[in-house]
């Protein structure tokens, strides 16, 4: 091919490439100018709280210093099942129907009950070429709330499979699908839960790299999930036969919205807990923390062996947690299923080629872009029954690509249900956030709304529609807000797409 031939031929996997992002589908394009298929890496987090990345120096060093964070990254829903089952299937909750961790609408069964077992990403993936794995937890009860019968099975698309069979959260003594037998692991330090899952996930990208494969691997470690047990190295001094932990100086978070003083404007069943928990509270922070640093060292050695397999290059991190986390906030703790920030932002960064490195982006993304991304950037081909409902993030990666503000989103559909299964204690609402605004209408109370300003309000103090309301919203806001947010909740596709493109001021 001549240079004008390769040329056009990079032209046209530019455009295709946009196109693609701009739709949330893919098509695969091979061309000699196509950059080698990309290998993706993808750690998950569960209940992490965005203040925690602080204490992770690894993650800062490597991916946040060198790679994108964004800031406004919104959760669908703010609970571990529906939400990984949002970044497997690229699906919004009211699309995928899994509302819960448990019950029919929850957890395996639900997941099963759905028909999602071979519409994850990576059966897409697989088929691409590429070498796929999933270690840690798929969605809760995967094992116990399956039948005798169907315990061992796992998901097709995965050629390691590494899922935790029954509950990982202590981090000792865990068991482990593997591929299709169950292991039980022992309390010593080599079988500490964030390490093995490290340990397995640094040979597969070694052995893929060997083998010449893409590959892609969905690493979702428990930390720092209650218990929240730390590794024996990583613990503090018992004193009085009382477990302390590192980072003495770690405290909750003390925004204005620890301990809200004024809650006159919020709902009648606003958080209850006690100030009298503040040293409880501090000290799972710190417990938390502590938890996190296994995970902390794993980036580091991930990084290392796709660096020492000569893969840097061509391969995309991304980092993000399953759901925010209360830890006093809103006078809430030990909690997430709320339409507050604490618990639907979280952590999200993307490392890679292409990536502007240290730069921080306000635009609006969801868990739904995850797969809608990965899926672009690997050159899938999706199934014709398969509609994405995220977008693809590649666009934002360069200056050059990226979008003005006003032709990207401008909302990301929040849900919270129950009914389906445990419910978390707080009730169902579906909402939209904005840039600015939150706005969230409860459905099985007195129809309670909460409207903040998060321009001038980002610690959610002042609900505009509260029962005490001082302020009266822009006007005709509010209509468009409770438009956007019956309309979302049947889109799909491209119809949630252009919902969430409407301007709304
Ligand atoms: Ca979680
Ligand atoms: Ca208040």
């Amino acid at each position: 091919m001549n240079t004008l031939g390769k040329f056009i031929k990079n032209c046209l996997f530019l455009s295709t490439l946009l196109l693609q992002s701009k739709i949330g589908l893919s098509l695969p394009v091979a061309t000699a100018a196509t950059p080698p298929t990309p290998n993706i890496v993808f750690i998950l987090t569960d209940d992490q709280d965005r203040d925690s990345l602080n204490y992770m120096p690894r993650l800062n060093e490597l991916l946040i210093n060198k790679g994108m964070v964004f800031n406004q990254h919104i959760l669908n829903v703010s609970l571990c099942c529906p939400s990984r089952t949002t970044l497997l299937t690229g699906m919004y909750a009211s699309n995928h129907h899994v509302y819960a961790n448990d019950g029919e609408t929850g957890g395996i069964l639900g997941f099963n009950n759905a028909g999602l077992n071979d519409k994850t990403i990576g059966i897409w993936l697989q088929t691409a070429g590429y070498r796929t794995a999933l270690m840690g937890k798929l969605v809760n009860g995967y094992y116990e709330a399956l039948p005798a019968a169907r315990r061992n099975e796992f998901l097709p698309g995965y050629d390691v499979w590494l899922g935790a069979a029954g509950n990982i959260h202590n981090e000792y003594n865990i068991s482990v699908n593997e591929n299709g037998v169950r292991r039980t692991y022992s309390s010593e330090d080599r079988h500490y839960g964030g390490d093995l899952l490290t340990g397995r996930a640094e040979t597969f990208i070694k052995e893929s790299a060997q083998m010449q494969k893409p590959f892609f691997l969905y690493l979702a470690n428990s930390a720092p999930h209650n218990p929240a047990i730390p590794a024996r190295r990583h613990l503090g001094p018992v004193v009085n036969s009382v477990q302390k932990y590192r980072f003495r100086n770690v405290r909750s978070l003390r925004t204005p919205a620890f301990f809200e003083a004024d809650r006159r404007d919020k709902p009648t069943f606003f958080g209850s807990v006690k100030p009298e928990t503040i040293p409880q509270i501090d000290e799972l922070a710190r417990k938390r923390i502590a938890t996190l640093q296994a995970t902390d060292e794993g980036i580091g050695r991930l990084y290392k062996a796709v660096k020492d397999s000569g893969q840097l290059a061509n391969t995309y991190f991304f980092f993000m947690s399953d759901n925010g986390y209360h830890l006093g906030q809103h006078n809430k703790s030990n909690t997430k299923n709320t339409a507050y920030d604490e618990s639907i932002r979280v952590p999200f960064i993307i490392m890679g080629p292409g990536v502007e490195a240290g730069k921080t982006l306000d635009y609006l993304t969801t868990n739904a872009d995850f797969t809608a991304t990965v899926v672009a950037l690997s050159g899938a081909t999706l199934p014709l029954h398969i509609q994405l409902d995220g977008r693809s993030l590649v666009p934002l990666f360069s200056a050059a690509t990226r979008p003005g503000g006003a032709n990207w989103r401008k909302l990301v559909p929040t849900a919270h249900y129950v009914g389906g299964g445990e419910g978390g204690g707080f009730p169902e609402f579906f909402g939209v956030r904005t840039q600015r605004w939150s706005f969230v209408e409860y459905t099985n109370l007195k129809n309670e709304k909460e409207l903040y300003n998060l321009a001038v309000d980002p610690y959610e103090l002042q609900n505009y529609i509260g029962p005490q309301q001082k302020q009266e919203p822009p006007p005709g806001l509010l209509a468009k807000l409770i438009d956007r947010n019956l309309r979302m909740k049947s889109c799909q596709g491209d119809t949630c797409r252009a919902i969430e493109d409407e301007p709304i001021e």
